[in-house]
């Protein structure tokens, strides 16, 4: 019952550890969890049993000893007062958050006759729901994807996040692959486009520093004026949703203008022509008009793009947060080839580089253990969707295991999701460290260890090391890792596969190719003793061509997209909420809201952590001061935003960050540490994407009043 017991961590090297430390003290390893493309390395203090510091590691080549002032609190958090640190069972109604305290093997018999009985009938009615709130390879997707899989549980499409980007780049470029982020150091011209690193990915945005002071420029393009697109010498601010037109503008320019690299183009992409001609519909003045920025603008971008080298672009996940997210992307993914910016090592693009790893993660996950796999493989639910499943779905979700997720607070249309959860015959589990809101529609709650009391090992999203977390002290009061609770249910549930009973480290086995070249015949030991591990990857990858696409190049056209009907370039896909493709509904609601995260949360992670959220305040919007004042709504008063799916409420700022007509609403608040007890969510809306099947988050029309007295909803 107790976690596996693991071999002291590797020795911290004295140029890490700072010097000579006190007897009682002890300096662990450990990976940053969250779902932040650094995946930093951390060194984690122990005094007397106790964690006294989280610091990042100064040797690490990306963490470069520096860490966010989120995971900074990390000790905070763990050691919060309201963890929950014993099992619970539910005694109010659902959502009310009232549990009483039940011992392990009570919970665990209990949740496993209920999953068992729902089995009997059909066990596609029951449905996990998870997502990064680790990424470790054994909290997260390792030993509960089996256990599900084995169970022939109704599989859950992961998509809240990045189906969308990753489609969009598998089609183009043939997966999740591009530059390396220590590279963009030496570019010349960096794009940071749909991204906000200085609160999202604080260690690329250091590299763009280092590439500033060696002389580059900096071009944000963002709608929002964010602290990132301040601190760059240009901004360029088109509406959300717009992202395709714009890179088909900047197309035809650098097509006009001789500046495509012919050479490039003729050799390693496929479809040119097709492409030339869709962008030549696209001049300067209709693309000005699309994206609501000047067409001087969008011919000074194309040609400081076309003439500068190294030409990089850190495009990131908020560009495919609407409607048309995939085709944004394979048109913004189109642009270095065309100019033959892969050429250069420090030329190209990176959304994300998870396609760079050699991850196994059949081998991991085990889809195989699914009854009737390959050929009938139990359903699939969209976790986008989740409140319309749990309303809806035929045959119905009788039973939900919740783990590294708060879908109540994240999912988007939360009145549906909260419906969705509030249904008395719906049986929950949730594993948590905190009672989010999801926790509080739970029938059993239990207790999770955090990442200082269990054992992991991290892939990365952002640049190219593997990470190993080592448990720094024992886990607090009852709390237990997701792996050992999912072996647990296995065994009471007598599902005797062995890859149930894996220990963590041949998960860890499991989930990578260790004979690929790349890792350089590095095994797990060594991984342990060092901490972390560079997965090599060529220096200019594509200088020579060499897409992972089935053409072997850059795929403008894709053969792929054309054979199942559709679009085989990339096009400019209206938002699904705008005056032109609504008008009915921008009559009610004219304001387009996007809702990035804020600074000292990750996704809805930290809300509770006193200092952090003392740092944001409360849930806060920015709306430009004409907006404002044609509402009646003065600089700092409470208002309400509102559309047909819902309200919620937020401290209002006039801001020339925005535009007229744009509202930026910070993400994301619990709903019930909100005021009127909901939070953004209550408006997004849950269409899902072109392609990739993922959220629309910032496809969202809104009006705005100043907040009525009584209840938000
Ligand atoms: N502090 C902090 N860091 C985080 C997170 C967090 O919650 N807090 N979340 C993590 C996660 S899960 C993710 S996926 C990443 C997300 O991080 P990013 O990929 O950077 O995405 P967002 O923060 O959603 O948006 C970044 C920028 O995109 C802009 N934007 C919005 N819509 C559009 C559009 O249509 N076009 C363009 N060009 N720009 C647009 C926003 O104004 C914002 O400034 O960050 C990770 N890091
Ligand atoms: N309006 C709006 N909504 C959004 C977004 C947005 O930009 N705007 N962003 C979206 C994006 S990009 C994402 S990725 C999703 C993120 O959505 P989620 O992946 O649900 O992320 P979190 O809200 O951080 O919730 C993670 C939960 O996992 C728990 N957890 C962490 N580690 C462990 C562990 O080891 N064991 C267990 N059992 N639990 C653990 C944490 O306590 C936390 O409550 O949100 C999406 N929602
Ligand atoms: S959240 Fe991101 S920046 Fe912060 S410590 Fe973790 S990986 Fe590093
Ligand atoms: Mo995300």
């Amino acid at each position: 019952m107790t976690p596996e017991p693991h071999p002291a961590p590797g020795a911290v090297p004295e140029s890490a550890s700072g010097g000579v430390r006190p007897a009682a003290e002890r300096i662990v390893r450990g990976a940053c969890p969250h779902d932040c493309p650094d995946t930093c390395a951390l060194l984690v203090t122990v005094r007397d049993g106790r964690v006294v510091d989280v610091a990042g590691d100064p040797d690490h080549p990306t963490t470069r000893g520096a860490l966010c002032a989120k995971v900074s609190r990390y000790a905070e958090r763990t050691y919060h007062p309201e963890r929950v640190l014993r099992p619970m069972r539910r005694v109010g109604r659902k959502g009310e958050g009232r549990f009483e305290p039940i011992g392990w093997d009570e919970a665990l018999d209990d949740i496993a006759a209920r999953l068992a009985a729902v089995a009997a009938c059909d066990p596609q009615r029951i449905l996990p729901y998870s997502y990064a709130g680790t990424m470790g390879w054994v909290q997260g997707e390792g030993m509960a994807s089996r256990f599900f899989h084995k169970l022939g549980a109704s599989q859950l499409d992961r998509t809240i996040c990045a189906t969308a980007g990753a489609a969009g780049i598998g089609f183009t470029l043939g997966g999740q692959v591009g530059m390396d982020v220590e590279r963009f150091a030496d570019a010349k011209l960096i794009l940071i486009w749909g991204s906000n690193p200085i609160t999202s990915n604080l260690h690329f945005w250091r590299f763009a520093q280092d590439a500033r002071r060696r002389g580059a420029t900096l071009v944000a393009i963002d709608p929002y004026r964010s602290e990132t697109a301040a601190r760059c010498h240009r901004h360029v601010a088109p509406w959300p949703g717009t992202d395709a037109a714009l890179a088909l503008g900047l197309m035809h320019v650098l097509i006009a203008d001789g500046l495509v690299d012919r050479d490039y183009v003729a050799r390693h992409t496929l479809g040119f022509d097709e492409l030339a001609a869709r962008a030549a519909r696209w001049t300067p003045e209709r693309t000005a008009a699309t994206c609501g920025v000047g067409a001087d603008e969008v011919r000074a971008l194309a040609r400081l793009y076309g003439t500068t080298r190294p030409a990089a672009i850190r495009l990131n996940y908020g560009v495919q947060r609407t409607h048309g997210g995939a085709n944004a992307v394979r048109a913004v993914a189109s642009l270095p080839a065309l100019v033959g910016a892969w050429r250069d090592p420090a030329g190209g693009l990176l959304l994300s580089s998870s396609g760079m790893l050699p991850l196994t993660p059949q081998r991991h996950t085990r889809p195989d253990l699914m009854p009737g796999w390959p050929a009938r493989p139990p359903r699939t639910i969209n976790m986008v969707r989740i409140g319309d499943a749990l309303l809806g779905a035929d045959p119905p979700i009788e039973a939900l295991v919740v783990y590294n997720s708060n879908p109540v607070a994240v999912a988007p249309d939360s009145e549906r999701v909260v419906a969705g959860f509030a249904r008395e015959d719906l049986f929950t589990v949730v594993l948590e460290h905190f009672r989010t809101d999801t926790a509080d529609y739970a029938d059993y709650l239990l207790p999770a260890t955090t990442q200082l009391e269990h054992f992991d090992v991290h892939r990365t999203y952002g640049h190219l090391y593997l990470a190993v977390n080592e448990p720094a002290i024992a886990p607090l009061g009852e709390a237990r890792p997701n792996a050992d609770v999912f072996r647990a249910l296995a065994r009471r549930m007598g599902l005797d596969d062995p890859a149930l009973a894996a220990s963590d480290e041949d998960i860890v086995r499991d989930a990578i190719d260790w004979n690929d070249p790349r890792l350089g015949g590095a095994d797990l030991a060594a991984l342990r003793a060092r901490g972390w591990l560079r997965v090599a990857a060529a220096a200019a990858p594509f200088a020579d061509g060499g897409f992972p696409t089935p053409s072997g190049k850059c795929e403008f056209a894709s053969d792929r997209l054309a054979a199942r009907g559709l679009d085989p370039l990339p096009d400019w896909v209206p938002p699904r909420e705008s005056a032109a493709t609504a008008p009915e509904r921008a009559r009610r609601y004219p304001l387009a809201m996007i809702s990035p995260p804020a600074r000292n949360f990750l996704n809805s992670t930290f809300v509770n952590v006193p200092s952090l959220r003392a740092a944001e305040r409360e849930p806060a919007c920015e709306v430009h001061p004409d907006d404002a004042a044609e509402r009646g709504i003065a600089d700092g008063a409470m208002v309400e935003l509102f559309n047909d799916r819902g309200a919620f409420r937020a401290r209002a700022r006039h801001s020339d960050r925005v535009r007229r007509g744009l509202v930026v609403a910070w993400s994301t608040w619990w709903h019930k540490l909100a005021p009127g007890g909901r939070n953004v969510n209550a408006v997004t809306s849950a269409a899902l994407t072109d392609l990739g099947r993922g959220p629309t988050f910032y496809d969202c029309l809104v009006q705005m009043r100043v907040a009525p007295p009584g209840d938000a909803r």
